[in-house]
């Protein structure tokens, strides 16, 4: 059944069923799900036949593109061949050794190690454990504390949602659970003020010296934090930032943990976001583009000096999930891998399509609607406001980002609306007529979404 009826039928079976994440369930049953069919390279369709450009990349993962035939060969060999066994009890298997030993070729140097999860929440209930775990290991128990910063996102699980810093979250289930502490983030432009952007970036790294020296150096564990926060709005540190936040971990002999689960494999144009910001993470969480999306898979490299300890002075590291480490995940992770660094895609985000799109988007600022236009790699946000000059934002906060974002799906474009900023994170494979088509079908939503706040049009994206 395809076309309306098909439509009707999915969207009644998934209300009657399907529990989603992060949805207001009255909101959706109102609405019905759109649902989505197939996709190719960067396009998706619909249960209606649409064709719509995904500039979301899925969930800032597909970073192949659909459609690639050589992950769903690799995933069909292995499981033919060894569709499952576990990695406990002294076991491994070939396609874990091998995605291994390529995870440490193409993560930033001094990082040979991998602990394997299914997901990037995952990853960070082990950043956690394996954190905490390594100061006992060294004899120092009582370094339990881990900083995080306000608005991060680092995933959905209890201890992945406390490290987040989204207030949202927090208020669900008692959260954050102990041990883990916030410090303001970098975001200039909404936070920044008259200060002047690389004193801003010293200034919030800066609380991070403020909360050790509050804490006491002996209880702190790690530090966690995203290259740029993705989920939180993009947002691109002022360049002050991270060197400041390096010599303060180095200083007070804290572990750095650089979140990747949305700036690896690519998404910066370098390999990883500590590529891109000259970080040496002790603990780097990754997951998304490590499969580009194809299959679930996450992890967290290991850098040498914390593995030594582990492996050394630790018993049993009393941590893992039946799958993982799964072969056919890594299989398909493996071949992904390949594609990136033989087909140079990330090279070309960033020597080509990257700087393309970036002058593209950046040039969105002259909209009357848009208040900040900043872009890294192929990572994009809009900061949409109600009066350029104040940064003054809309009131109620948030309705003109998910209006905007109505408007651009009906139109045919996957933009994602975090409050009333707009972010894209599309295909690393994204061709420069394929950007083209995305900037212009973000002008037009952006066109619709002032004439629907002035009033001027009854815009048929409702908000929901
Ligand atoms: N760390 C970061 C930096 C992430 O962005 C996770 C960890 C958790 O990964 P898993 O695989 O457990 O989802 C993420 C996930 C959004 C959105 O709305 C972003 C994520 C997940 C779901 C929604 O932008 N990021």
């Amino acid at each position: 059944m395809s076309g309306a009826q098909g439509t009707a039928k999915w969207r009644a079976l998934d209300s009657a069923h399907f529990l989603h994440p992060f949805t207001n369930h009255k909101d959706l049953h109102e609405k019905g799900a759109r649902i989505i069919e197939r996709a190719e390279g960067v396009y998706l369709w619909d249960s209606d036949g649409n064709k719509i450009l995904d500039a979301m990349a899925g969930l800032w993962c597909v970073n192949v593109g659909y459609g690639r035939e050589e992950l769903a060969e690799a995933a069909y060999r292995q499981i033919q061949k060894l569709p499952y066994y576990n990695t406990f009890f002294q076991s491994a298997h070939p396609p874990v050794v091998e995605l291994s030993t390529l995870l440490a070729q193409v993560t930033p140097t001094g990082l040979n190690h991998v602990f394997l999860t299914n997901s990037g929440s995952e990853a960070n209930d082990t950043v956690v454990r394996m954190a905490r775990y390594y100061w006992a290991c060294l004899g120092q128990p009582d370094k339990q504390t881990i900083i995080s910063r306000h608005n991060a996102y680092h995933g959905s699980t209890v201890a992945a949602a406390s490290l987040g810093g989204m207030p949202a979250m927090h208020v669900q289930g008692g959260l954050p659970i102990p041990g883990i502490v916030h410090i303001n983030q970098p975001y200039w432009y909404r936070e920044g003020g008259d200060t002047a952007p690389e004193e801003f970036g010293k200034q919030v790294a800066q609380e991070l010296e403020q909360k050790i020296a509050e804490l006491g150096e002996h209880n702190v564990a790690a530090f966690i934090a995203e290259p740029i926060q993705g989920a939180g709005g993009v947002i691109v540190p002022p360049d002050s930032y991270w060197p400041e936040i390096c010599a303060i971990c180095r200083r007070h002999q804290i572990l750095l943990v650089a979140d990747e689960v949305i700036c690896g494999f690519g998404r910066t144009g370098k390999w990883f976001g500590s590529d891109y910001y000259g970080i040496q993470p002790d603990l780097m969480p990754i997951a998304k583009g490590l499969s580009s999306g194809y299959l679930p898979i996450g992890g967290v490299m290991v850098a040498d000096h914390v593995a030594r300890v582990i492996i050394e002075e630790g018993g049993e590291f009393a941590h893992g999930m039946t799958y993982s480490g799964h072969p056919v995940a890594c299989a398909v992770a493996v071949a992904n891998i390949r594609i990136l660094r033989d087909e140079g895609i990330i090279d070309n985000v960033r020597d080509n399509t990257g700087p393309y799109l970036q002058k593209s988007w950046r040039e969105l600022a002259v909209h009357p609607l848009v208040g900040e236009a900043r872009a890294v790699g192929f990572l994009g946000a809009l900061d949409l406001v109600a009066d350029k000059a104040t940064r003054k934002q809309f009131d109620p906060a948030g309705q003109t980002g998910i209006l905007c974002r109505d408007i651009s799906i009906r139109l045919g474009l996957i933009m994602r609306a975090v409050g009333d900023t707009m972010i894209i994170s599309p295909p690393l494979v994204m061709s420069r007529e394929e950007i083209d088509e995305l900037i212009m079908l973000a002008t037009s939503a952006l066109d619709e979404t002032l004439a629907a706040v002035q009033g001027k049009n009854d815009s048929r994206g409702a908000v929901s």
